[in-house]
């Protein structure tokens, strides 16, 4: 994973080195060099003083490019289409001021196909800078134009583990961890309308969404609530460190047949408690996900689910009655 929050090619580098590039375009160093040479699809962004890096437009120019060419363009032909391709203006949020943030790069603007990209570079500049205005801005704006699923994995899950890496790195920025996973909660929590209750014996029982006890990593869990919700899904939302014992009265108050269960870090996925779950008619299915689950252990009937869309896949299957 890039180094989205910052200083990757050093504090004089305005935009993305090469090696950044190279790496999240998943081609050689050396195939961007002879683009640049030959074709003059390069770094467009040196001003005095400054290493000459990839802006987000440099970057849009270079996917069009690579879309081009794998889909059957010669390499002369791809180059010419990325050149002429018109830019969009992304602005970066008003209150945000990129000079302020540590590490943060020189970008302004977009090109066409480069806004996840921008939205990225925005929020992780916005977090470091702990800009709450700017990251809820460009938050709100992932989530409306790309839904939730998309804005979760393509915006906001890259700069949280980014800024986990660099926390686990250096041992500093929890403050940027807990206002980003803050804003983030909030920007969940306002596309997810709150779940009508369902009279007991009706048909639609609601998903119950919960982390495992002691799990305080809960943004994966409002993640799949507001899709579940996008997807006109009842559920009914506990949230972080629930006991067995409060997710088990739940589920026979709720009258509920499928529970999902998230757990982070391992010590807090022993799944052993997961058969003491209530015995429900028709059965309890109840599936997990989370990179803390000692797999090993889980029951054979617990699938374990790794994207958003396998949990939705697994959680929104028809339930006998
Ligand atoms: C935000 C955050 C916090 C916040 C949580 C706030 C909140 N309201 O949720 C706070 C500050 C509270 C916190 C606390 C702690 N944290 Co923390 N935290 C994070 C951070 C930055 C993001 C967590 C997250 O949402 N991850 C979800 C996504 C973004 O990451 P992922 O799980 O790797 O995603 C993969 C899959 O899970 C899947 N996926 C992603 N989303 C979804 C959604 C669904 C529905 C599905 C099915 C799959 C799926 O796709 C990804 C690719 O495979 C991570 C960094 C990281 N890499 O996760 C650290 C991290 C998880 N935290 C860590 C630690 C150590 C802690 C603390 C122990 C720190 C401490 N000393 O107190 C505590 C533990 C608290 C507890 N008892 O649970 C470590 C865990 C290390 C480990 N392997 O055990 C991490 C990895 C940071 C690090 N690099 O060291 N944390």
């Amino acid at each position: 994973m890039d180094n989205v929050t910052g200083g990757e090619e050093g504090p004089e580098m305005s935009g993305l080195g090469v090696a950044a590039v190279a790496r999240r375009l998943g081609v050689a160093p050396s195939t961007l060099r002879t683009w640049d040479r030959q074709y003059g699809v390069g770094p467009t962004s040196g001003g005095p003083g400054r290493h000459q890096g990839y802006t987000p437009a440099d970057l849009a120019r270079l996917e069009i490019m690579q879309q081009m060419i794998s889909s059957g363009a010669s390499t002369g032909e791809a180059a010419q289409a990325a050149l002429d391709a018109p830019h969009e203006q992304e602005p970066v949020p008003q209150s945000h001021s990129a000079a302020d943030s540590p590490g943060a790069q020189d970008i302004s603007t977009a090109g066409h196909g480069g806004s996840q990209t921008t939205r990225i570079k925005n929020l992780a500049d916005a977090a470091m800078a702990l800009d709450e205005l700017g990251m809820t801005e460009v938050v709100e704006s992932a989530l409306r134009h790309e839904g939730v699923a998309a804005a979760w994995e393509q915006v906001m899950m890259p700069v949280l583990v980014d800024i986990g890496t660099k926390h686990a790195a250096t041992g500093k920025y929890v403050e940027v961890e807990h206002l980003l996973s803050a804003v983030v909660s909030r920007c969940l929590v306002a596309v997810t309308p709150p779940q009508a209750m369902f009279p007991a014996g009706t048909a639609r029982s609601p998903v119950v969404l919960t982390c495992a006890p002691d799990e305080e990593h809960v943004l994966p869990v409002l993640v799949l609530a507001a899709a579940l919700a996008e997807a006109g899904a009842a559920r009914l939302m506990l949230g972080a460190r629930v006991p067995a014992a409060a997710l088990a009265a739940a589920i026979d108050r709720a009258e509920a047949h499928t529970v999902f269960v998230w757990s982070q870090t391992s010590q807090t996925g022993d799944p052993s408690w997961l058969t003491e779950l209530p015995v429900t008619h028709p059965a309890l299915r109840v599936v997990v996900g989370g990179p803390g689950w000692n797999r090993d252990r889980l029951p054979p009937e617990v699938p374990c689910v790794t994207s958003i869309a396998a949990a939705l896949g697994a959680l929104l299957v028809a339930v006998p009655r």
